[in-house]
């Protein structure tokens, strides 16, 4: 029996046990999946990816990020499982293998280490980085305000005391720059999921204003379908479309920058549930997200394929 199957995808793990849990997948699936580090976030921790490549030079690849927002736990094991999932369903099922045959995948499970580890050391609710403000007593700031994208506009705050605060400057975060470097390096990133909870909503640019974004006709048209994909497993209904019209505006998000800098295909989920446990959602409910966001997911990876 393979190492990574006596990992427990139906609980909640420590920021340790992932990062173990990565050596033990990148050991069973040498020749597809590969760990490497982006950088280190404020606490020096390291930033880690991992790559699911099958050879070729620099293919279109698609980036997967998880847990930018520590408390958002769903998200973090919604990455564990759906990355054991796409190096599982390689070379068996039919969709994943043509999609890995042709498309890198780079997948940031842990995308704020820091605020992590402090979700199970000392708050469960918090959101932002751990870093430390010039002349404030408050730490953190929003990664998903942090980005160069309208930065300090609407929907973000100027005060380091405030779950949105959007930082010094854009990219101040080390967290945020290592992904900015990393894709801008990369020069052939196509497609961007950013997954966050809760609110069960699936939506793309723009956050930071309300002008349709150039493919908003696109986006909205593989929008509807995944969720309606995403519906057909356990009927878990998904509000859909633009930031500005489905939630609120908001500027300096992760979606909205990738968008800008040449990444078409720039989607952001709210996965379960919608409020009745919303971060503390119960662990029983882990393998039935994962479950029911895959098809829609898989429908975002085969599009970027196929475009
Ligand atoms: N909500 C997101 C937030 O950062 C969001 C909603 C996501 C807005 C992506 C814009 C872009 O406010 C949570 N729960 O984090
Ligand atoms: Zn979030």
């Amino acid at each position: 029996e393979r190492s990574a199957n006596k990992f427990n995808f139906a609980s909640y793990h420590t920021l340790e046990e992932i990062y173990d849990w990565m050596d033990t997948l990148v050991a069973d699936h040498p020749s597809l999946v590969s760990k490497i580090q982006i950088g280190e976030s404020y606490e020096k921790r390291p930033l880690y990816v991992l790559k699911f490549s099958t050879g070729g030079s620099n293919r279109p690849a698609v980036w997967l990020d998880t847990g930018i927002h520590s408390r958002e736990w769903i998200t973090q094991a919604t990455g564990v499982w759906t990355a054991n999932k796409l190096a599982e369903d390689y070379g068996h099922d039919p969709t994943v293998t043509s999609l890995l045959d042709t498309v890198d995948i780079f997948f940031e499970i842990v995308t704020n280490p820091d605020g992590y580890a402090f979700t199970h050391s000392s708050n469960r609710l918090w959101r932002k980085t751990r870093s430390i403000n010039a002349g404030s007593s408050c730490i953190g700031v929003d990664p998903n305000r942090n980005w160069d994208a309208g930065f300090g506009d609407i929907g973000s705050s100027s005060n380091p005391c405030s779950e949105t605060y959007h930082g010094p400057y854009a990219h101040s975060e080390s967290e945020v720059k290592s992904i900015v470097d990393f894709i801008q390096s990369h020069g052939n990133v196509k497609g961007l999921v950013s997954i966050h909870s809760y609110s069960q909503m699936l939506m793309f640019p723009y956050g930071y204003k309300r002008t349709p974004a150039p493919d908003h006709e696109e986006l909205n048209e593989l929008a509807k379908k995944a969720v309606n994909d995403l519906a057909a497993v356990y009927g878990t209904e998904y509000t859909y479309g633009s930031i500005a019209d489905t939630i609120y505006l908001a500027a300096g998000t992760t979606v909205d920058w990738a968008y800008e800098n040449g990444v078409k295909y720039s989607y952001t989920f709210e996965l379960r549930d919608t409020g009745r446990y919303g971060f503390l959602l119960p662990s029983s409910q882990i393998i039935p997200t994962a479950t029911e966001t895959w098809p829609a997911l898989l429908d975002i990876l085969v599009h970027v394929q196929q475009h």
